[in-house]
């Protein structure tokens, strides 16, 4: 299941050898389930983990060790995560609010589909959330029977021109190419995240690693185009062949808002018009000579795409800053909740 001497070390460091080991596959609001070669529970973090938690990082994540005692029938109590070797979290934009994607990852699978869902720039953002936490990128273009060979070569030269040192693997499960090529990729005993904007295809890659249709995926209205929205957990799946996968399930955009496509020509479009700009480091909010802000008032730009960039630029700052500056600042300031708290406690008693 992925269990390694890293953990069990760390295990014995903290003295939890008492406790079962098991692995979190599955998280709900408030619990999750946990398996090891005995079986699945569901886990409950305890009170007292609860009380010492100062962020989202102090509770468990799908992909986690944790060490468990059980509480009856399929029933386990959660005392401790054991440390992670790595980590896929990102922030929510706006709230000072941490998300885990999946834990203890070795190789994070960036799906996009080659229709109008490709975008180098968001490659670019999930190679900086795999990247961040200690995990491999690669690249899965997904749904390569949409486009003619010439057009996927040249979507291929773009991807080897902005991502020199990455594999990228090109699928599709209509036709099957590319599956078994995914499949050779995937190793026993190690540890794969599928990451993507919804409707890629990453549940149906997954279930043809399965062999069968395990997971729901969307179903594409003829009508609409677009795909309903199926609610499935974040899940962790076991591969015949030992590996071991990880689902995600409703990702919204990373570090920004949900814009969908376009994002890559708006930020063009606006670099453009900033040429002309009077000051090279024009932020087009305030500045005079602003070109980007003559071609709003002259209707050249509409209102709606300005206050798009304008709020991605925001998001896309905040997130630098956030994960920059802040990690130290939070990992100081955590400690120092902890310590208060334990304090507290102490004189308590
Ligand atoms: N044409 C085509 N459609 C695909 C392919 N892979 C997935 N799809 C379709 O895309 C839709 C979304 O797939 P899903 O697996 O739910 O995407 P997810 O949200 O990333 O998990 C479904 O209707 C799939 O049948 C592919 O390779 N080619
Ligand atoms: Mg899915
Ligand atoms: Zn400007």
């Amino acid at each position: 299941m992925g269990y390694s001497d890293f953990f069990e070390s760390n295990r014995k460091k903290l003295k939890l050898d008492d406790f079962e080991v098991a692995r979190v596959v599955v998280e709900y609001r408030g619990a999750y389930k946990v398996k090891n070669d005995k079986g699945e529970y569901l886990g409950k973090v305890t009170g007292k983990q609860m009380f010492n938690a100062s962020s989202r990082e102090d509770y468990p994540a799908v992909g986690d060790w944790v060490v468990i005692s059980e509480a009856g029938k399929e029933q386990a109590v959660i005392h401790s995560i054991l440390p992670r070797r790595t980590i896929i979290k990102r922030k929510y934009s706006g709230k000072n609010e941490t998300q885990i994607i999946a834990t203890n990852i070795d190789v994070a699978f960036v799906v996009e589909a080659v229709d109008e869902d490709f975008s180098l720039n968001r490659f670019e953002r999930y190679f900086a959330l795999a990247k961040d936490g200690g995990v491999k990128p690669v690249i899965v273009l997904n749904k390569i029977d949409l486009i003619s060979t010439e057009e996927l070569g040249l979507k291929v030269a773009q991807l080897e021109n902005r991502f020199a040192d990455a594999d990228v693997i090109l699928t599709s499960i209509v036709d099957g190419k590319g599956l078994d090529e995914l499949k050779v990729y995937i190793l026993k005993g190690k540890t794969y995240c599928f990451l993507g904007s919804s409707g890629v295809g990453k549940s149906s890659l997954i279930n043809k690693l399965l062999g069968e249709s395990i997971i729901k995926t969307e179903n594409i209205s003829l009508s609409t185009g677009k795909g309903k929205h199926t609610t499935t957990n974040r899940e962790m799946y076991f591969l015949e062949n030992g590996g071991i996968v990880i689902d995600n399930p409703g990702m919204r955009e990373v570090g920004m808002t949900d814009t969908g496509a376009g994002i890559d020509s708006l930020f063009d479009e606006i670099s453009v018009l900033a040429k002309d700009c009077k000051y090279v480091d024009c932020t087009h909010v305030h500045e005079p000579g602003c070109a980007v802000l003559r071609a709003l008032k002259s209707g050249d730009i509409d209102e709606k795409k300005y206050s798009n960039y304008i709020n991605l630029k925001k998001e896309s700052l905040h997130y630098k800053m956030t994960e920059l500056d802040k990690r130290e600042k939070d990992r100081k300031f955590g400690k120092f909740i902890k310590n208060a708290k334990k304090d507290i406690k102490k004189y308590k008693y």
